[in-house]
């Protein structure tokens, strides 16, 4: 580590080595806290399936998962192969494949290793691109994964407010979205935005329509400093949303000098605080919705892959 750290930067907080950020707030206390959300045992799915959104609309250089057979030797498809090749006589077929899969092109985490900047951590007068806590290169989805990622999901309902429409949420608004829908957001609970844009998605079975998928639903205002700076000051453990980006994406034009993601660059560079993205959240909303709730016990490891700085996630929250 180095004295060097961004304004605003927690770097060094969490130790000179960490590579965790905020997902450290998830304490042994914390979770048991979490657990006492579970009061029904009624679980939900909150991943799409992998294969979606489809078509590559969202974003052009990413890419549905592609899947093959293995080749079990000789060109033989690893498809309803006879245990018979292996041990004449033997019964029953087995099936192996491969999935090559784009890591942030459906339900995910983004890894604090996924966005950095040029900063000069090492004090040489000269800006380096640097990650989370002066990481080179960034902490990755190992990092979460080795943690056993669970914690209390406190939901926020923004498409029961907005709707569809494309509206990007600033202080102001998140705040009064709190009040009315009696949000108490706790330091290390994980921050769950429902915006029902994934709900979109699932009814376009598959082949996206790019004028829905960039012109629906309500995100956050990434280039609103008091959004930011609540953000912040809440203490919480990470963020997740069922939008393509958490923040508006693309995000609008920012003076020159100014980050291309500016709530990217706060949470996963600034502050290490993992983003959830495409998560899909609108049977849950609905249920905590119908019992009068907002809060629910989440489950999100995600892959142990080691060097990535993206990982599909399937998570469940317990209510
Ligand atoms: C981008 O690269 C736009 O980031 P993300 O997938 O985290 O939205």
């Amino acid at each position: 580590m180095t004295n060097h750290r961004p304004p605003g930067s927690n770097w060094g907080d969490y130790g000179a080595a960490d590579r965790a950020g905020r997902l450290n707030e998830l304490t042994d206390e914390r979770v048991l806290r979490a657990a006492a959300e579970i009061r029904t045992g009624r679980r939900f799915c909150l991943s799409l399936p992998l294969d979606y959104p489809g078509g590559n609309v969202v974003f052009p250089f990413r890419h549905p998962t592609e899947s093959r057979d293995v080749d079990r030797g000789g060109g033989v498809p690893g498809r309803d192969f006879p245990f018979s090749r292996v041990r004449t006589g033997a019964t029953g077929v087995v099936n192996d494949d491969i999935v090559t899969l784009w890591t942030q092109y459906s339900t995910q985490w983004d890894a604090l290793g996924h966005v950095g900047s040029h900063f000069d951590a090492n004090g040489d007068g000269e800006a380096e691109v640097v990650y989370y806590n002066a990481h080179y290169p960034g902490p990755d989805v190992d990092a979460m994964a080795t943690l056993g990622l669970q914690g209390r999901g406190v939901l926020v309902d923004l498409h029961r407010k907005y709707g569809d429409a494309k509206v990007k949420v600033d202080r102001a608004m998140l705040e009064d979205v709190l009040r009315e829908q009696r949000v108490t957001v706790e330091p290390g609970d994980i921050l769950t935005l429902h915006t029902g844009w994934t709900q979109l998605v699932l009814e376009m079975r598959g082949a996206p329509d790019k004028e829905v998928v960039h012109r629906s639903s309500p995100a956050l205002d990434g280039r609103g400093p008091a959004l930011l700076e609540w953000i912040a000051d809440s203490g919480i453990a990470a963020i997740v949303a069922d939008n393509l980006a958490v923040e508006a994406y693309p995000p609008a034009q920012g003076l020159e000098g100014a980050a291309f993601l500016p709530l990217h660059e706060l949470c996963l560079f600034k502050l290490g605080i993992n983003l959830g993205e495409m998560w899909y959240l609108t049977e849950l909303a609905a249920w905590l919705r119908e019992h009068d709730r907002n809060r629910f016990f989440l489950t999100a490891p995600p892959l142990r892959l080691r060097g990535h700085v993206g990982s599909p996630v399937t998570p469940i929250a317990t209510v």
